[in-house]
């Protein structure tokens, strides 16, 4: 079955009320490819306001949870919490959480089967450094990431990986369509080999880091890029035209 192609808007700790319905009025204009899936990823104060203010056809994600359902863990919130304002995904393993907020491959991985078990689809961000690129390393970091999620979780069906190459985000340096298809090509691969070819197959693999309207295309026309998820282009209409890259 063709992978439905997959639109992640990711707009870390941007936005204030009027900046959100800024980007809600462009996201209810669209127009939208209506084969694209749409996800957009809030800040978590304002998760219930845009679910109840985006049409129901575009998923609402936060941007992180942790991993139990409640408890003594001051300025966390829970994927039962997050169901609960009528969001359905959150993204996980962000290398600003991995980089910023010192995140391992581990925690993430309990991360992404908790928020499952709980019900959440999931955005699932892999991606190596400038350094780890330069050292040649970069299949090495991507498959160690993916593996780590692999010992935690048996059901991919509700995950969404997201390949961003770190020394590609904020940066304005994005990687080549070729750069981009060699690394989600390498990582299907892996997953049909180590997880299962079934999920290898049918997985959604984006791409992130400085995707913009102008570059969006030719990465839409490689053949294992199923989709984006975009942060800085993702606060302005452009985006829309990102949403419509696959043609
Ligand atoms: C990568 C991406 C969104 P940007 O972090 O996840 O951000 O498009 O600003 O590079």
């Amino acid at each position: 079955m063709a992978r439905k192609f997959v639109v992640g808007g990711n707009w870390k700790m941007n936005g204030d009320k009027k900046q959100i319905n800024e980007i809600i009025g462009f996201l209810k204009s669209g127009p939208l490819n209506q084969d694209t899936e749409v996800v957009v990823g809030v800040p978590a104060i304002y998760l219930e306001l845009v679910r109840t203010c985006v049409p129901a056809s575009i998923g609402v994600a936060a941007q992180n949870c942790y991993k139990v359902p409640k408890g003594a863990f001051t300025g966390e919130i829970s994927p039962a919490m997050i169901k609960d304002v009528g969001a359905d995904w959150v993204i996980l393993g962000h290398s600003e959480r991995r980089q910023i907020f010192g995140e391992s491959d581990e925690l993430i991985a309990e991360k992404v089967c908790h928020a499952l078990e709980s019900g959440l689809k999931v955005i699932a961000c892999i991606g190596e450094t400038l350094e780890e690129r330069e050292a040649g390393k970069t299949e090495e970091v991507v498959f160690r990431q993916t593996k780590a999620i692999a010992a935690k979780v048996n059901d991919w069906s509700n995950v969404v990986i997201a390949y961003e190459p770190v020394w590609a985000i904020g940066t304005g340096k994005t990687a080549t369509p070729q750069q981009a298809q060699d690394v989600h090509k390498a990582l299907r691969q892996w997953i049909c080999e180590n997880i299962d070819a079934k999920v290898g197959n049918s997985i959604r693999i984006q791409y992130g880091g400085s995707v913009t309207a102008a570059n969006c295309k030719e990465l839409a026309s490689q053949p294992d890029i199923d989709g984006f998820l975009v942060g800085g282009a993702s606060l302005k209409p452009e985006f829309v035209n990102i949403v419509n890259a696959k043609q």
